[in-house]
Order: structure tokens, then sequence, then C-alpha cells
């Protein structure tokens, strides 16, 4: 499949609109989060293995904010438990409905169920692995409590959650440190700085970082018993919590 290069901020934009997952971002979307998330690639192929050592026989795998399903192939690719169903959940009809366009391409056993839902919302149930790759962070403050708390309730035991996370730092020179980071991350991958900085702009009201401590607090609070962080690439994390 083709895919189309991310100029959404290439030009000056008079009045900078919050960043929202429409049509021209699904459409240019592979290319956006390789180009702007530092580690991405890695983390999709480590999804997999994780979802093979956790999936249990039937049961259900929850993709939360499945973008274009990126981590549900890569899941769907690993799997060997019989009977498992992924779901893929997103709020965004633009982006579900070109994600179908990548989960159509191959056969597969593994049946992937779409729904155009608000994770905040979603009921949970006979899950043996969820996953939330970079989707918590767009969810308001005061509903990720209760959002962790819902996927923790859904869970069989010994059941896991991939939490993968952009990050905030308590101390303000490490912070500007991991950003100045990021922003050469970005540059390295052919970013201009007007790039940069307008989509910097558009987001900074829709994605809300916290700090590592802040998640791993959250997810032993909601009842997890075994939370780790297991990588990070500048600002952008990745946890594991077990049930
Ligand atoms: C990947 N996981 O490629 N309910 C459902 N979906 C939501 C919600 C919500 N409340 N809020 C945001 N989204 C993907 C990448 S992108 C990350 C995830 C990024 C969806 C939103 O529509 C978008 O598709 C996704 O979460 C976030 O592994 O762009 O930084």
């Amino acid at each position: 499949m083709s895919q189309e290069t991310d100029k959404i901020y290439a030009n000056p934009q008079q009045n900078l609109a919050d960043f929202r997952f429409d049509d021209q971002v699904a459409r240019v979307f592979p290319d956006m989060i390789k180009r702007s998330v530092p580690g991405y690639s890695h983390i999709i192929g480590t999804i997999g293995i994780l979802a093979e050592r956790y999936a249990q026989p039937n049961s259900r795998i929850y993709d939360l904010g499945s973008s274009l399903g990126a981590a549900t192939l890569a899941m769907r690719h690993r799997i060997h438990a019989p009977g498992v169903t992924i779901i893929a959940v997103d709020n965004s009809a633009a982006m579900l409905a070109r994600s179908t366009d990548f989960l159509d391409l191959e056969e597969s056993p593994i049946p992937v169920e779409t729904l155009c839902a608000d994770i905040t919302e979603l009921a949970i149930e006979n899950c043996s692995f969820a996953v939330l790759n970079f989707t918590l962070q767009f969810v308001p403050l005061t509903q990720r409590l209760s959002t962790i708390k819902r996927i923790y309730d859904g869970l069989l035991p010994g059941g896991a959650l991939v939490l993968s996370e952009k990050l905030a730092f308590a101390d303000a020179k490490h912070e500007e440190l991991l950003i100045r980071h990021h922003h050469d991350f970005k540059r390295a991958n052919g970013y201009s700085d007007l790039e940069i900085g307008q989509k910097r702009q558009a987001i900074e009201r829709v994605l809300i970082p916290e700090t590592a401590q802040d998640h791993i607090q959250r997810l032993e609070l909601a009842g997890f018993g075994q939370v780790s962080q297991w990588f990070q690439s500048f600002n952008f994390a990745s946890f594991i919590a077990i049930k």
C-alpha cells in the first residue's frame, strides 16, 4: 500500500486548529508516527512478542486507540493461542476506516473486530492482553484512572497491559533536554523547524503527558501487582503491567 508523506504542517498556518485524528491525518499516519515517535517500530514489534506470551486460549485482546492497526497486525502475526479474537478500538471513524485497508490485506486465522468507540466508556471482558500504545495521553486526566481500572477489571488473572506514552519530567531542565533531543530526532527525519513548531502548538492542548511515576502509581492504584517500564527513548516510554 502506498504511503503518503506527512506535510500537514509544512506551510505556515494562520489559525492553527487543535490536532485531530481526521482523514487528513489518517492518510499520512504511518509516515507521521514513524518520523515522530522514537522507537515506534521497536515497540510495535515488541507488542507482538508480548501478545504471543500473554494471549490465553479463547480470550480477547484489545488494541485501544488502534489507529491504522499496526499493533493489531503485529499481534496477529505472532499469537498461537487458539480461539483468540482481537478487538481494535478507536473513536476516530477516519482512522478506523483506513485501518480496514491494512487489516484486509492479508488472511489470518485470528479474527479482528474493529469498533468505533470511546475507550473511556468501553466494556472490557475476558481479556488476556490489552494495548494502550500512545492513546492514554489523549484521554482527559480526570478519566485516566477509571479507564485503567476498567481494563484491570476486564483482564483475566495473569493478563497484561502494555502502556506506551510520551513522558513529562518533574525536573524542568531534564524536560527541556529531552524535548530538545526529540526535536533533533524529528529534524533528522526530515521535519523542518516550522513543522515541528506548528505541530507542537496544535497538539499541546490535546496530548497531555505525565511523568513515569504518575503512570506507575496509577497502574498500581488500579490493582496491577507487577508494573515495570521496559522501554524509553528520549521522552517516549512503554510500561508493562501484569494482573
Ligand atoms: C499505534 N496505537 O499505531 N477512545 C478511543 N480512541 C482514542 C481515544 C479515545 N478516548 N482518544 C484517542 N484515541 C496506535 C497509535 S495514536 C498515537 C495511537 C499518536 C485514538 C486516536 O483516534 C488515535 O487513532 C489514537 O488514539 C492515538 O500503535 O498519534 O500519537
